[in-house]
């Protein structure tokens, strides 16, 4: 008898936690699993296949769009169409949402909301990048789902993920009762249960930061930086520094080492360069059901106002005693108000 667990067995498994569910969610992540696959079979040959380098298009946040975003977001917008239970997407790659109005799709109870391939500089050097996925139950009644229905705080997720496709291939949700990591073995063609119920550390040794932009970053950003730089024996500083320039790879690895990762706003970004509902929210839900926190510098991610479909925020996130301290920081040395002043959406 075989001792692996696979994802459809697992999800199938859990749907008892969700008493009135009729399997919806579970099929939902069902077809973000196919999608995966389909991306990671192509992101394994990038090298080979004509799909690297730019695909000519910039997209609506303003930067290059590679093949292999255009490839990703089709793949998971057609597995979340034809799956039936997803009546919007919201994508990183779209301005607007994506009405899904088949028959199947119209009336479904569930939004998806994505970042189909996050990390995207890192494609074409062989570098690990990701998928993000937030999904929320819609808020209106029926019909073709609407704008309004991702207007939710990140408190409302019913379930978030992200799929890396590194060294291997591993997709990572919640359900808001704890997180799994799946592993795909290439053999069988299944995400396997690699890594159950995970836990990120309380407290860690690296920190994760674009230090380029060192000198447009916020005053409690800057004494952070040399705090963790710091000797002190009691608390193992200096710290390491590891930054991958691929979000779920640098809080996939976080995750599990423990760590914290900052975006914080930058004169370049003055609000903040990542999107909070497919990338903060999800990864935010993710890192709590884990043990850690996710904050934008003073208020709790999820707790946000959405606001804009693609509305950005800093992030602050990882192991909880981390975020803490770099938080305290934040206090001391920065104010709220300069989120607020140049966030005009805030
Ligand atoms: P993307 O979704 O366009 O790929 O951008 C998000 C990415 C994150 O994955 C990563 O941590 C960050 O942007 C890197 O940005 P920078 O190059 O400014 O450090
Ligand atoms: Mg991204």
């Amino acid at each position: 008898m075989s001792k692996v667990k696979t994802l459809g067995q697992f999800i199938i498994e859990k749907q008892s936690d969700f008493p009135f569910s009729k399997g919806e969610l579970s099929r939902l992540l069902r077809d973000i699993g196919i999608a995966s696959k389909i991306v990671n079979r192509e992101v394994n040959k990038a090298g080979l296949a004509d799909i690297l380098g730019d695909a000519g298009e910039i997209n609506i946040q303003g930067e290059n769009v590679k093949k292999l975003d255009v490839f990703a977001n089709e793949q998971f917008i057609a597995a979340l169409s034809l799956g039936g239970e997803c009546c919007a997407i919201a994508s990183e790659e779209n301005e607007d949402i994506i009405i899904v109005n088949n028959e199947m799709s119209k009336n479904a109870k569930y939004v998806v909301a994505m970042d189909p391939l996050d990390g995207s500089s890192n494609i074409d050097v062989n570098v690990s990048v990701g998928t993000i996925f937030s999904i929320y139950r819609r808020t209106s009644l029926s019909g073709p789902g609407t704008n309004e229905d991702f207007y939710q705080r990140g408190t409302e997720q019913v379930a978030a993920g992200y799929v890396i496709y590194g060294s291997s291939c591993m997709l990572v949700y919640t359900t808001g009762k704890g997180v799994n990591g799946f592993t795909l073995d290439p053999s069988i063609g299944e995400f396997c249960l690699s890594h159950p119920n995970m836990q990120t550390p309380k407290s860690a040794v690296t920190y994760s930061i674009n230090e380029g932009n060192y000198v447009h970053f916020p005053l409690g950003v800057k004494k952070y930086i040399k705090y963790c730089q710091e000797e002190d024996d009691d608390t193992s500083r200096p710290y390491s520094s590891r930054y991958i320039g691929s979000g779920v790879a640098d809080i996939h690895r976080n995750l599990i080492k423990g760590g914290i990762y900052i975006y914080p706003i930058t004169s370049k970004s003055p609000k903040g360069k990542l999107r909070l509902l497919y990338e903060c929210n999800p990864l935010a839900f993710i890192i709590e059901q884990a043990g850690g926190k996710a904050c934008d510098g003073f208020n709790r991610i999820m707790e946000l106002d959405m606001k804009e479909l693609h509305q950005r925020t800093p992030l602050f996130i990882g192991s909880y005693d981390m975020v803490e301290t770099a938080s305290s920081f934040m206090a001391k040395y920065s104010s709220q108000d300069e989120l607020i002043m140049t966030n005009p959406i805030a």
